[in-house]
């Protein structure tokens, strides 16, 4: 008799959980991340494409960079490394071991509410040929201009 207290007690737990994932995706819809692309576009590279856009969110009042980098297909074959990712005080560390082919990384987020504001984002990226371990790197800078 006890059977059926406990099996509803258990489909409300259940609707507890489907009524807060609710909750939480009203309150992420309200939310919009935009994207700041630098002035030479998201990514630069043929071979190699090294990938930057500022991403804020304004219902947080936050930014971060997001970095990407990726083997283009087909050619030589490399292996791709992020070292690094800062976007002002934003920064974050990859970890420094080489990737088959494609990579991502984000920086820490830095504040920025009510203002517009240049943001300096900056990136190292490594890439190796996979055959002959020929290693290149760059750094990439760049500013973007983001309203907050
Ligand atoms: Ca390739």
């Amino acid at each position: 008799m006890t059977l059926v207290p406990r099996m509803l007690a258990r489909l409300l737990a259940v609707v507890a959980v489907a009524a807060t994932g609710l909750v939480v995706s009203a309150s992420s819809a309200q939310a919009a991340i935009h994207i700041y692309r630098p002035p030479e576009g998201t990514c630069v590279g043929t071979q190699v494409l090294r990938c930057m856009e500022l991403h804020y969110d304004d219902r947080l009042h936050r930014f971060r960079l997001w970095v990407e980098v990726t083997d283009a297909a087909g050619g030589t074959a490399y292996d791709v490394d992020i070292v690094e990712a800062r976007a002002d005080d934003g920064h974050s560390w990859g970890d420094n071991v080489y990737s088959s082919r494609w990579e991502r990384l984000v920086s820490g987020y830095d504040t920025c509410q009510g203002t517009t504001e240049t943001v300096v984002i900056s990136a190292l990226f490594f890439w190796r040929n996979s055959a002959t371990n020929n290693h290149d790197e760059e750094r990439r800078t760049s500013s973007v201009t983001v309203t907050c």
